[in-house]
């Protein structure tokens, strides 16, 4: 008879589950050796392991998107793909349901315990720790978790459940950094506010091992530009697809702006797009709120999309409006970003391959149509953000306004006592283990 870990992994590649891990209650050690969300406890009482598992994001739409050719593939793959995780999990779930144990599936994304700072962002479970614990995952330079099979490009999910299972094999916390981001570096090339470090190196603890990543300058640099809030790249020879620009930030780079006015600067241009609120619901809907399945069958594969952009946009359009229930928004496109995630591929020969398409893909800014176009230098891109015809209605964009100063408190504001406390305890064992190897303990997200 196979064992309870073999038969969840049999199940899992009759799913399409090609990489998956487990970590028993001996890789989810509680806090302060190990941050608050790598605690299962925290998603069903009682859970003593978890089972994260992988699935690629589709590669021919990463080239459209690095390339400037089209960010919807990508974004349509995003759609549909966060939701596939979502109930490949729910089917693991029912699976342990079946064998006799409680099991809980995690949310795809957007899923953050409430906080005093509404904009913490503090996941329920982290899918990154747990990759990292369950042995399919460790650190890129980037920040972002790599796996053997599909690099960084990939869509998570795990579930957690009161089996006590036995956990995989760890990598090497430095299975990547030294293997690879060594001879790479190339997302902090892709990092249109350089978000993360070349050079130095900081580490979090997961399981009492120290995981080494870039040094991060502060984390609301790539809230901001994932979000679309500032498209263009601080040296101004390339851009994200988002459609805004600060103008403050415009050719600088960020390594000594103070974090209060990198705070203050992305609330302010939330508030001023008029379509803050309406994306982040997008966002916030498309992944962490689990839909019938045919929500997300109604999206074509990324193999079976129809050839014409304006079809592709249809699609999308009409699948956030009426099966997200977010109307009135020119551009779907609400992954702008990812850069650091999109081009790391599985080897170094992909990954550079991708850096290449990014590198030469140019600027994209919305046209006097308010649809993207893609420009050949910085005037050109310049002149069209400065001059655009395009504006929002006065009711629309104070609307919007209005319903962004509600959205986080809504869903994030609160005190989680529990929180706090293993936030408290963590932080201070991070900062000893921080002060052992002389590394400044001031990014502490
Ligand atoms: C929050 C979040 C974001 C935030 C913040 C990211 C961050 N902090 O690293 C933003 C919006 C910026 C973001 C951006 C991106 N994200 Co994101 N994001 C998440 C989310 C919800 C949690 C990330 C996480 O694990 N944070 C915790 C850790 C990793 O952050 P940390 O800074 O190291 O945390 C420290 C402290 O905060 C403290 N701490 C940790 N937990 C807690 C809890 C409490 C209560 C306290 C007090 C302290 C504390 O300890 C940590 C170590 O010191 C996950 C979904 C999920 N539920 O896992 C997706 C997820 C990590 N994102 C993903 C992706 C793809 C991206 C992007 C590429 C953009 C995109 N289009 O999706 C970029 C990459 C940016 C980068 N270089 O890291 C993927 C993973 C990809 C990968 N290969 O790793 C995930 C897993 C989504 C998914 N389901 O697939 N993301
Ligand atoms: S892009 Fe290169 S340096 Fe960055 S995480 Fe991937 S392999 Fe490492
Ligand atoms: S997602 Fe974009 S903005 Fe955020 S760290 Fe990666 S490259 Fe930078």
């Amino acid at each position: 008879m196979n064992t309870l870990e073999e038969r969840i992994k049999e199940f899992a590649r009759k799913q399409g589950i090609e990489c998956l891990g487990i970590a028993g209650p001996d890789r989810l050690k509680p806090v302060p050796e190990s941050p608050p969300s790598l605690d299962p406890g925290f998603i069903m009482k009682g859970a003593r392991s978890a089972i994260v598992f992988a699935l690629p994001m589709n590669v021919p739409a990463i080239y459209d998107f690095l390339s400037k050719k089209s960010a919807t593939p990508h974004n349509i793959d995003q759609k549909r793909m966060v939701q596939v995780v979502f109930w490949k999990a729910t089917r693991i779930q029912e699976f342990l349901e079946k064998e006799g144990f409680k099991a809980h599936v995690v949310r795809t994304n957007s899923d953050y315990r409430r906080s005093p700072n509404p904009f913490a962002t503090h996941p329920s479970f982290s899918h990154r720790f747990g990759a990292i614990a369950a042995g399919i995952a460790a650190h890129g330079w980037s920040g972002n978790v790599m796996t053997r099979e599909y690099g960084a490009a990939i869509y998570m999910s795990s579930v957690v459940t009161d089996a006590e299972l036995k956990s995989d094999q760890p990598l090497d916390p430095r299975y990547f950094i030294d293997g690879y981001c060594s001879k790479c570096k190339l997302c902090v090339k892709t990092c249109a506010v350089q978000m993360f470090q070349e050079h130095e190196e900081e580490f979090v603890l997961v399981n009492g091992d120290r995981h080494p990543r870039a040094k991060r300058y502060n984390i609301n640099l790539c809230n901001t530009s994932c979000f679309g809030l500032h498209g263009v790249t601080w040296d101004k020879k390339s851009s994200s697809w988002g459609r805004y620009w600060i103008k403050d930030w415009v050719g600088k780079t960020f390594k000594s702006t103070k974090k209060v006015k990198v705070f203050k600067d992305m609330l302010q241009q939330g508030f001023l797009t008029g379509t803050s609120f309406r994306r982040y619901e997008v966002i916030r809907r498309m992944a962490s709120i689990r839909w019938p399945e045919e929500y997300y069958q109604s999206l074509p594969d990324t193999h079976n999309l129809p050839d014409s952009e304006e079809e592709q946009v249809r699609i999308q359009r009409e699948y956030s409006a009426e099966k997200l229930g977010v109307r009135g928004l020119d551009d779907y496109n609400v992954s702008t970003c990812a850069h650091c995630a999109l081009i790391c591929g599985p080897t170094l020969k992909e990954t550079s391959r991708r850096y290449k398409m990014l590198a030469k893909g140019g600027i994209v800014v919305p046209g006097p149509d308010g649809v993207m176009k893609r420009v050949e230098t910085f005037e050109e891109a310049e002149d069209l953000i400065e001059n655009g015809s395009y504006k929002l209605g006065f009711i629309e964009k104070t609307l919007d306004g209005i319903l962004l100063l509600f959205q986080f408190p809504w869903f994030y504001f609160g005190f989680n006592p529990k929180s706090i406390w293993q936030g408290f305890r963590y932080r201070r064992a991070l900062k000893k283990s921080r002060q052992e190897v002389n590394l400044p303990i001031d990014i502490l997200n």
